[in-house]
């Protein structure tokens, strides 16, 4: 839902504000990433500016065949699916650094020492405070703005009850603030090596979808919850209904039995790292013209549509107009 808004800020800022708001929202209710693709795909999507500022098909194409040779191990001239999945591995820790350092230094973290378990003396590090996150990402003027209808705000008003219990598990030594890799687990639950931080997700999926509250999420709980959370433009696919509702029943419902308990949505929300494999299997088969199940460069370079989230943010950064955040108008949509 768009809002309009009343402060008096200049448009830049307020556009910015919005735009953050929304890449935090996303990163806040990762469903909206894996809802319809448990692999990463949307993610890695993310990057990619829109046509308009993409630079030309051979700029394109020669940079998909100098990271080919990076990502050919073995220098035959050939990459198989698993030099494809590592050059996914490298792109997807890539998108996900990246993301984590843009939303760092907006958030102006500060110096102060810090005290871990491993180290007896304190470290200088920088760190973020949950008032300063807070007031940069929930201002109160927002939160509180007559103009803003009722709905919005209690919604906001959820979303900071989330994230201040993903700030608690995030915060691993329990000093209330975040160092930099603490603020990993929170941006990025889903990647988080500790079972806790990635558990808020099957909390925050049941909160969403499981309206009666039994701990299942049911075909119709989920699909209910797809339909409100899916903007328009995406579902207009004639076939869109369906193909959610197969994805719930060969994908996500490992025993068949109708409905999705913590542990299927744990590995629903929370992929190990195969679905890369998954993604270069995928890859490989789209252009793998004499089905040898490799790729040569002419091969990747002939189907080069298909490559565009092997290459990693740096490259695609270059080309945004106007300083635009990754995927913002598909962000934009979300809020
Ligand atoms: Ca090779
Ligand atoms: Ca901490
Ligand atoms: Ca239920
Ligand atoms: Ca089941």
């Amino acid at each position: 839902m768009r809002v309009n808004y009343h402060w008096e800020m200049d448009h830049k800022n307020v556009e910015f504000l919005i735009l953050l708001l929304c890449c935090v929202f996303v990163s806040l209710v990762p469903k909206f990433c894996f809802a319809q693709a448990p692999d990463d795909e949307k993610l890695h999507e993310s990057q990619i500016p829109p046509p308009s500022d993409q630079p030309s098909p051979e700029e394109i194409k020669a940079q998909l065949a100098k990271l080919f040779k990076l990502a050919d191990g073995d220098n035959n001239d050939l990459l198989s699916i698993e030099e494809v999945k590592k050059w996914v591995d490298n792109v997807h820790r890539d998108i996900i650094e990246e993301n984590v350092d843009r939303q760092w230094v907006y958030y102006e973290p500060h110096v102060q020492e810090v005290h871990n378990w491993q180290d007896y003396k304190p470290k200088e590090m920088e760190v973020l405070t949950w008032d300063n996150y807070r007031n940069k990402t929930y201002p109160d003027y927002l939160l509180n703005d007559p103009e803003t209808p009722e709905e919005q705000r209690t919604s906001w008003a959820n979303m900071v009850l989330r994230a201040e219990r993903r700030w608690a598990l995030a915060d691993s030594n329990n000093d209330s603030i975040l160092v930099k890799e603490e603020f990993r687990d929170f941006i990025h639950p889903e990647e988080s090596t500790n079972e806790n931080v990635k558990g808020v997700l099957v909390q925050e999926s049941l909160e969403d979808m499981d309206r009666d509250g039994n701990d299942i999420i049911t075909l119709n709980e989920y699909m209910d919850h797809l339909l409100s959370a899916t903007p328009e433009q995406e579902r207009q696919h004639p076939e869109w209904i369906e193909v959610q509702k197969s994805h719930f029943s060969t994908l996500l419902d490992k025993d068949k039995n109708g409905g999705l308990d913590r542990e299927e949505l744990s590995s629903w929300l929370t992929p190990s790292l195969d679905r890369h494999l998954d993604e270069a299997e995928r890859l490989v088969s789209s252009a793998d013209i004499d089905k040898d199940q490799q790729l040569s460069v002419e091969e990747m370079v002939d189907s080069f549509n298909n490559f565009f989230t092997l290459i990693p943010p740096k490259f695609w950064a270059k080309f945004y107009s106007d300083n635009q955040l990754y995927g913002s108008d598909q962000k934009h949509d979300e809020l």
